[in-house]
């Protein structure tokens, strides 16, 4: 026989099937499970367990019924053993003490399962999970997780769930512990995932401790440019700077046979289309040589230059002056500021930005107009666009040579259309017409000829923004309408007498900023490299990666302005590739990156010397004059503008750059331009880049030098003043500049007095001779000396040592106008010699306010009179038509345009032959 028990661990009692029940034979009770071994007492006694160590016991719980109990002797560990089995056997207490000596019975086997208790929790069997995913990818298991019990029993051991409690994560678990992506990994999104994962067993234990899983996402390879960086910082006055210093081009393993990369600068937001110097367009022709002469058609409305006064002005950015066009504005230009007569040579120049948006059936739109003042509108020369063509008119005048000539100049530029600032110079030579666009020379595509244009006495009017009618006495174009411009334009000038060279041209345009390649030497010999002629755009190309790799990284930024623009300039990067055979070659993403030029510091100019002269009238009326400024000084500090500093005091960095104008102006009244000047002798300005203006209101110093220059040149202005009896004082203020206005110094005011022969007689004379220097300068650093010295005071307490000192003081009068008149004397002699030379020169201290004569229009001008009379005659025929064609040819231009310049030329003769044969 043997019996099934079951006990729970960590109890103590083992339910037993059948019972545990032992019964004597003796007793009448039938047998239910034990046998009936027993005959004698009757009764039960004991049980005794055989076995190995079984860790229980059984005990009587009824002797007469033989009914007993199996016990768990200790704790009973599931975990340790699941089952036990041994044998039971009873005995009954027969005749023997504690039944021992009983009879026993036979034995039984016990078997005895354990049945677990759910302990232990699932524990993972790791501390930590890695693992790595490419991006773009949907893996179906990134990894698994493993978590186990201790428990005895697969209810209570096995783990039924997983489950990852970190909210929002693209990841899922599954039941078996594996991790997948629930959707596309992004490494640009996120590169690193961590999640927390916790299991369940069979019996919903949770685990105590949740386990940290990392994954990490790396990027597909995708070729492209890689270690650069979105943002450039420029700081001012660095020279060049690398842009790209550490970048390079993956392929991912792709062979390619050349690499051809184009790295464009985009500045045209910037000023005039990139960062320019911003001198005056007079200090900059200065500064590049251009030969001078040039006349500023628009220049800043002044008293002296009102016709620009009701033009639209931009707030030019960086002190441009830059007047805007809308289609209604124009300007005539007084007959004194060019000469009506161009001759053979002469220079037009301009910054135009042509738009906004010229139509299809774009009308003419008119720059510059030379046409009759009255009665006709013929058109002398012009220059206009249409239909995106610059177009330059030029009606020769009769001379000797009464011949068809070339009139007509067409370009086909994209540059007029683009929207953009461009510098246009036309370099008239006839009969060839050159014209640059920023600083690169075009022939024109088509040149049409015609016949010079009649003589007449009708006087001629030039006009900026639109043609002047003189029929109507109103700006207007032709039969079709109006001829205004749109855009914008900037530094207009012409240049009568003179061309000039490419070398001028392209300084007066050149920007400041570009792409440079930073140690250009060191550039691997295979690279092939382009630069367009403004350097905005680098165009490289190579076979090996490496060098180009290398090439790339040496590419360049540089601003070499002192006070560059501040803001970005936009960088784009595009690069195509070739690759060996027919394979389909990988793509290289283009890159946008910007530079960010930093806010220069910016400088302070400071003008410092005596405020205050005193002179005797008699010196001022000396030839020359006094001299204003002798002991001035003109330096510039730059306060460097450092954020982490700011708490500092901030360092004062003295710095030598230029001065772009110095203006001496004259405070209160005007000069009386019959006795007073302000003079400065021409001599002062050679060797410097420097010239000057001069009126009754001030005087004006310009040109970009340096400070040490402009001193020496102020230190040398003289006021001269033929009577002075009739000023006490006079005031001058002077102020310096730098870019055009952009920084400007102080205010420097000096005061001269001037003391007059009452005074002059006895204290001015006498404080000459007291503390005079050489010449007739005099310093006055205490003005209470002369007022001690006045004679008022003097008189007003005569005494007999008054009266010595009277008498000795007269005594040195004496002497002292023998000695001055000696110096005078020489001095005389002195002017004489230097005013023959003076003289000449000093006509250009009215500059500002004379009229420019031209050479040609004298002698030469009479000339021509005389052979127009003689053509007359053969000519009138031809007058009418004349008049048509210069400003109404439009018909015959238009169809012109659509056809190849030679015939387009044969086309316009045989016309014209036709109707002169008529
Ligand atoms: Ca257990
Ligand atoms: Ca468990």
């Amino acid at each position: 026989t043997s019996y099934h028990g079951v006990i729970t661990e960590n109890t103590e009692v083992v339910l037993l099937d059948p019972p545990l029940v032992a019964l004597d034979k003796d007793a009448p009770v039938p047998y239910a499970g034990f046998c009936r071994t027993f005959t004698n007492s009757g009764e039960i006694c004991a049980f005794t367990i055989h076995g190995m160590e079984a860790p229980f016991e059984a005990v009587v719980l009824n002797g007469t019924s033989g009914e007993g109990q199996l016990r768990a002797r200790g704790l009973v560990d599931c975990e340790q053993q699941k089952e036990y089995t041994f044998i039971i056997q009873a005995h009954d207490c027969g005749s023997g003490p504690g039944g021992t000596e009983g009879k026993k019975s036979h034995k039984a086997v016990v078997h005895i399962q354990v049945n677990d208790v759910n302990e232990f929790a699932p524990v993972f069997r790791e501390p930590q999970y890695h693992a790595a995913v490419t991006e773009g990818k949907i893996y179906d298991s990134i990894l698994q997780v493993e978590a186990t019990d201790q428990d005895c029993s697969p209810q209570y051991s096995q783990i039924c769930n997983y489950q990852i409690i970190t909210g929002n994560t693209p990841f899922a678990i599954d039941r078996n512990g594996n991790i997948r992506n629930t959707e596309k990994l992004s490494y640009d999104r996120q590169q690193q995932y961590e999640i927390q994962v916790t299991a369940w067993d069979c019996g919903q234990k949770r685990a105590l401790h949740t386990v940290p899983v990392h994954i990490e996402v790396k990027p597909v390879c995708k070729p492209g440019w890689q270690g650069w960086s979105k943002r450039v910082d420029y700081e001012p006055g660095t020279g060049s700077k690398q842009l790209f210093p550490k970048m390079h081009l993956e392929t991912c393993g792709g062979p390619l046979s050349s690499v051809r990369t184009t790295v464009e600068l985009q500045t045209s937001h910037i000023g005039k289309g990139c960062d320019r110097e911003t001198y005056s367009e007079k200090s900059l022709q200065k500064l590049c040589g251009a030969s001078s002469g040039s006349t500023d058609l628009l220049p800043a409305p002044s008293s002296a230059t009102n016709w620009t006064f009701w033009l639209l002005t931009d707030s030019g950015r960086d002190s441009d002056l830059i007047f805007r066009f809308e289609g209604r504005q124009a300007a005539k230009i007084p007959d004194w500021v060019v000469p009506q007569n161009l001759t053979d040579q002469f220079t037009i120049a301009t910054w135009m930005k042509h738009g906004p948006s010229p139509g299809l059936r774009a009308e003419k739109e008119t720059l510059l107009c030379n046409s009759d003042k009255t009665e006709m509108n013929r058109h002398h020369y012009s220059l206009y666009v249409h239909n995106c063509r610059l177009v330059f008119l030029l009606r020769t005048d009769f001379s000797s040579a009464n011949s068809f000539r070339p009139a007509e100049f067409h370009w086909k530029l994209e540059q007029i259309c683009d929207k953009e600032w461009h510098y246009y110079v036309l370099n008239v030579e006839f009969p060839v017409v050159t014209l640059y666009v920023d600083g690169a020379s075009y022939e024109p595509y088509l040149v049409t000829d015609d016949w010079p244009i009649h003589p007449s006495q009708i006087d001629m009017q030039l006009t900026v923004g639109a043609c002047w009618q003189g029929e109507t006495g109103l700006y207007g174009g032709n039969a079709h309408g109006e001829n205004y411009f749109r855009g914008s334009l900037s530094g207009l000038t012409i240049r009568p007498g003179h061309i000039e060279t490419q070398k001028v041209i392209s300084c007066l345009q050149a920007c400041k900023e570009g792409l440079d390649i930073h140690s250009l030497e060191s550039l691997d010999k295979s690279i092939k490299f382009h630069f367009n002629p403004a350097q905005s755009i680098l165009v490289m190309e190579g076979e090996d990666l490496d060098h180009i790799n290398t090439a790339l990284r040496k590419v360049s930024y540089i601003n070499s302005r002192q006070f560059p623009t501040a803001g970005i300039r936009r960088l784009h990067i595009s690069t195509s590739v070739q690759c060996f055979g027919e394979d389909t070659c990988i793509s290289i993403p283009d890159i946008d990156a910007v530079v960010m030029v930093q806010q220069p510091s910016e400088p302070r100019i400071t003008i410092t010397g005596v405020e205050r002269l005193s002179w005797p009238a008699s010196d001022l009326r000396a030839p020359g004059g006094i001299a204003l400024f002798q002991d001035l000084h003109i330096i510039s500090t730059v306060k460097k503008a450092d954020a982490e500093d700011a708490a500092t005091v901030s360092v004062l960095e003295e710095l030598i750059h230029n001065l772009d104008y110095c203006d001496v102006l004259v405070l209160g009244e005007e000069l009386r331009a019959e006795q007073e000047s302000l003079q400065l002798h021409r001599s002062a300005l050679t060797g410097k880049h420097l010239d000057a203006t001069n009126s009754t209101t001030g005087m004006s110093i310009y040109g970009v030098d340096s400070m040490s220059n402009y001193e020496q040149v102020i230190r040398e202005v003289r006021y001269f003043n033929f009577e002075p009896s009739l000023v006490t004082e006079r005031r001058f203020r002077l102020t310096c500049s730098e870019l055009n206005g952009r920084y400007t110094s102080n205010e420097f005011t000096l005061e001269v007095s001037v003391l007059h022969s009452a005074q002059t007689g006895l204290a001015g004379e006498h404080v000459n001779h007291l503390v005079a220097p050489p010449q007739y300068m005099q310093l006055v650093h205490h003005p209470s000396i002369i007022q001690d010295m006045s004679p008022s005071h003097m008189s007003g307490v005569p005494s007999a040592a008054t009266m010595v000192i009277v008498m000795c003081i007269a005594a040195l009068v004496v002497v002292v106008v023998i000695g001055i008149y000696r110096i005078h004397i020489t001095h005389q002699q002195d002017a004489k010699l230097s005013e023959t030379t003076k003289d000449p020169d000093m006509t250009w201290d009215n500059a500002a306010l004379n009229i420019t004569v031209n050479p040609m229009e004298g002698p030469q001008g009479a000339e021509e009179d005389v052979t127009e009379e003689e053509e007359e005659e053969e000519d009138d025929e031809d007058e009418e038509e004349d008049d048509n064609t210069s400003g109404e040819s439009d018909d015959s231009e238009e169809e012109a345009d659509v056809q190849l310049p030679t015939a387009a030329r044969q086309n316009n003769k045989n016309w014209h032959k036709a109707a002169v044969s008529f």
